[in-house]
């Protein structure tokens, strides 16, 4: 029997493989990666593992993919849901500032910490909204929806074993192996010819319109290794003369601990692709969607700890649209170091990130009393924090790696009031609930907690409390 973490172990090497095959450009970055992070892992020793065992770190990815239809979005669940993947945050890129990207976004991840632990696999999963009136009026709608309701990204039989996995938890091997066969196929890029003027008449309102709804398939858009030194690994890709977006999205680089996600990534590049033209006749194209995206994960933040992130962000922008030919990251990395916490001890205080708390084997065993409080609780060596690393992604980081990559702008009329989603209707929409990203830190957070003060009560020392 194959296990669902086992299965979605196995689906993330195999995407990965196949990615590598077509895109060889991602080969290098995953090399580059694993070459830094072996580096400061030689350099750092165990505290290059505080977020995440090294094992966790080399295997750990995320996709983007992007599906037309809520149909569509609830199939994609189904087969996650065979991977113990669930839908968790809600992120709404169209009302990035420049761009027209019009879809709303979901994340499907594991949320326990053990299956995290044993494959974090993540797949940030977007899906067109051909009903907003800023991107589409009525005759392109109608188009994009009778496109979309005619073509079938999951095969009936992939959909079956997806249920089966789901509901039994497990697979046989026989069954596995043809359900991975089937999964890893439905992200391929298809060789089927793309239809050119319907492709470029979607384009001109949005490209990530076109990548959509103007092809009859889906495909991993991008597969992104983490590293562990980003900085490191920019330079050295451009070192390799990979053409790199001018920036590091998310927090700056600074001295105090990693939080949130860091993430760069290569310029999308031309594939070719078989297109079909009005004639009839079939050339062989180029498309430029396909990228190559890497990231560094940090601690969580609480929603006070986003709260000043997003603060934060800001007052980044006021100050570089105010100082034109500063540097952007230098203004971000004053701003950081002047209001975020720099150690750990002082995030934890400030209740601005998560961690786990656990009893230390060396606590005093003389009969003394614990005190009262985490925060003491730690400081005279009863408990120990482990920062939990930040397993979401970044609305402004995902905008701006959509934007990086399009061909063109695109348009988007702000005349028209726009359709109003958010997480209940996407849950709606999959037929699954969307998860609350801070709740499930907070769980984490509570449990150990709970643990911690059933091992300290069964010493006879009372109960840690939260304040
Ligand atoms: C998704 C872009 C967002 C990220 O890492 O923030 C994303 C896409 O291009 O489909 O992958
Ligand atoms: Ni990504």
């Amino acid at each position: 029997m194959t296990s669902q973490w086992q299965l979605r172990a196995a689906f993330a090497a195999r995407l990965s493989e196949m990615y590598g095959r077509e895109v060889p450009a991602y080969t290098t970055l995953v090399d580059v990666s694993r070459e830094v992070n072996e580096e400061v892992l030689r350099a750092q020793g165990a505290g290059a593992e505080r977020l995440g065992s090294i094992s966790r770190v080399t295997a750990e990815r995320h996709g983007a993919i992007r599906v037309g239809t809520p149909r569509e979005m609830r199939q994609v669940a189904r087969v996650f849901g065979a991977l113990g993947m669930h839908p968790v945050g809600f992120y709404d890129l169209r009302e990035a500032p420049v761009g027209a990207v019009p879809v709303v976004s979901t994340a499907f991840r594991p949320i326990a910490r053990d299956e995290l632990a044993r494959n974090p696999f993540r797949v940030f999963t977007s899906m067109l909204t051909p009903d907003d009136p800023r991107f589409f009026d009525a005759r392109l709608r109608a188009g994009l929806e009778t496109f979309l309701a005619g073509r079938e990204l999951f095969p009936p039989e992939l959909l079956a074993l997806s249920d089966r996995a789901e509901a039994e938890g497990e697979l046989p091997e026989a069954e596995a192996e043809r359900f991975l066969h089937l999964a890893v196929r439905a992200f391929e890029l298809s060789s089927e010819p793309v239809d050119k003027a319907w492709y470029e008449t979607l384009e001109r309102v949005s490209a990530v319109a076109a990548d959509i709804g103007g092809v009859r398939s889906t495909h991993v858009n991008h597969l992104t290794p983490r590293v562990l030194d980003i900085d490191e690994l920019y330079r050295r890709m451009k070192e390799r003369g990979i053409e790199m977006i001018d920036t590091i999205q998310g927090p700056p680089r600074w001295d105090g601990p990693d939080l949130l996600l860091r993430q760069t990534s290569f310029r999308a590049l031309a594939e070719p692709r078989a297109q079909r033209a009005p004639d009839g006749s079939v050339f062989t194209g180029a498309l430029r969607v396909r990228f190559g995206e890497v990231e560094a994960r940090g601690i969580a933040l609480t929603r006070e700890g986003r709260a000043l992130y997003d603060r934060l962000l800001t007052l980044v922008d006021q100050q570089a649209a105010a100082h034109p030919t500063a540097d952007r990251g230098e203004l971000a990395r004053a701003l950081w170091t002047e209001h975020v916490p720099s150690t750990e001890r002082q995030l934890a205080a400030r209740r601005l990130a998560y961690f786990t708390y656990h009893v230390t084997p060396g606590r005093p065993r003389d009969g003394s009393r614990p005190p009262a409080g985490v925060g003491a609780l730690v400081e005279q060596g009863w408990l120990r924090a482990d920062p939990i690393v930040y397993e979401d992604f970044l609305p402004r980081s995902a905008a701006g790696i959509f934007q990086s990559n399009l061909t063109g702008d695109g348009v988007r009329n702000d005349q028209h009031a726009g359709t109003d989603y958010d997480s209940e209707w996407l849950s709606g929409a999959i037929g699954r609930q969307v998860l609350d990203p801070f709740a499930l830190y907070e769980q984490q957070q509570n449990d150990s907690l709970a643990q911690a003060a059933h091992v300290l009560e069964l010493d006879g020392a009372g109960e840690p409390r939260a304040t």
